[in-house]
């Protein structure tokens, strides 16, 4: 059978089949639904029949998402949830018990680095910080009651690559789990399920939606998962459920993840050449660039290397500092994925809930600077940049 492409799938995958024949997918904006009879409403329970019971246990709006995203991941099911957090905490509440071991690469978004050491951790979970770049510090790190490894790639903010399918091939071994957080690059750029991960996590607050205007989660796993994910840790654990009008905002969204990805990799690419060529800025972390450590193993993971770029000025913390309060289209704000460009200091911000040693310890530099590509005219990108470095 001819493969379908990615954005033929974007547009159609999921598709909700009403009996109105509406092209775009409508709102349900209904908490409940109504059985026929008693005895039906218990054969739902049951999950004897298919059908709605209630928005926490699904919902047909956000049906049509889950399996958009199911279908670009190559995965078995998808369970969407209000937000990345979310979506994090579901899964994890859904595979650990007290007394599991997690292996976790030591550069994680800041909030998934606080879960892990200050809320996981009071649970009885044990968790390894490595520097998983490396997959052999992995699975030296590994201990007999290891139960999940876990890693971004790119990671946030450093924008370090990992090698999926050598960690896969490790949790295989082990009979544990590779939880893959794919939101730096999306199934447009990367398929963590291809690689032999079993969960893939994204915040889809990010690329997925693309319009800044949402926050939300999803949750891509194995069959043998997707019910103890949605039926105990999202019904029961978490209750984190995406809301309908937000999942018709993300379908929306979607359909144009691979025209905007491969817009924004292709800004990003010539901003991290711009960067990467002036002066004033002392190293660029971009893997586009033969200066990234991990180029090759970009190009075979990645079909295009991403949006993000981070770096580290001449000088330091101040002069970087001077720099994000010095650009005028460019916004200050966290977050990454939107049209907008978006530039920010990860120290301070959306990496501060990690102390400095911790930081340092997954080389993340109190200078470093993030900045999320977005798609304006890439000249216009650059040119505010320029103003903003001759300010400082
Ligand atoms: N995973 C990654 C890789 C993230 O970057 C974020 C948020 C999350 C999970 C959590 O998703 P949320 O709950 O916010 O939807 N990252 C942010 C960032 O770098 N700036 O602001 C939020």
């Amino acid at each position: 059978m001819k493969k379908i492409g990615f954005s033929t799938k974007a547009i159609h995958a999921g598709h909700d089949h009403n009996t109105h024949g509406t092209l775009a997918t409508p709102i349900y904006q209904s908490s409940t639904f109504i059985f026929d009879n008693a005895e039906q409403g218990g054969r739902r329970f049951s999950l004897e029949e298919e059908g709605y019971i209630y928005t926490r246990l699904g919902n047909p709006t956000t049906k049509v998402l889950e399996e958009k995203l199911a279908s670009l991941e190559n995965a078995d099911g998808c369970i969407a949830t209000s937000s990345g957090m979310g979506a994090i905490t579901t899964a994890f509440w859904s595979v650990l018990k007290q007394g599991d071991h997690i292996v976790s690469d030591n550069n994680l978004y800041g909030c998934t680095f606080a879960y892990f050491t200050h809320g996981l951790s009071k649970f009885g979970v044990d968790i390894t910080f490595v520097d998983a770049s490396n997959p052999e510090n992995v699975r030296r790190a590994v201990k007999a009651n290891t139960k999940v490894i876990y890693c971004e790639s790119p990671t946030n903010p450093s924008l370090k690559l990992v090698d999926i399918k050598a960690l896969g091939d490790i949790a295989n071994e082990i009979d544990a789990y590779l939880i893959v957080d794919n939101t730096f690059a999306t199934p447009y750029l990367t398929k963590p399920m291809d690689l032999g991960a079993h969960i893939v996590i994204h915040s889809g607050t990010k690329y997925l939606n693309g319009h800044g205007d949402v926050i939300c989660g999803l949750i891509c796993a194995k069959n043998e998962l997707l019910n103890d994910i949605r039926y105990v840790g999202l019904k029961d654990m978490t209750g984190a459920v995406m809301s309908p009008f937000d999942s018709f905002l993300v379908i929306r969204g979607m359909k144009t993840l691979g025209l905007r990805m491969k817009q924004h990799c292709e800004n990003a690419q010539k901003v991290a050449e711009y960067l990467e060529n002036h002066p004033k800025i002392k190293r660029v972390y971009y893997p586009g660039l033969t200066s990234h450590p991990q180029h090759e193993l970009a190009k075979k993971q990645m079909k295009l290397p991403g949006a993000i770029i981070s770096f580290e000025l001449n000088g330091g913390i101040n002069e970087g500092k001077a720099l994000i309060n010095s650009t005028k289209m460019c916004k200050l704000a966290v977050s990454l994925g939107d049209l907008e460009t978006l530039i920010q200091h990860p120290a301070s911000m959306t990496h501060s809930t990690y102390t400095q040693e911790e930081r340092l310890a997954a080389g993340i530099s109190d200078e470093l600077i993030r900045i999320s590509v977005g798609l304006e005219d890439v000249d216009d990108i650059i040119e505010d940049l320029e103003q903003a470095l001759n300010n400082i």
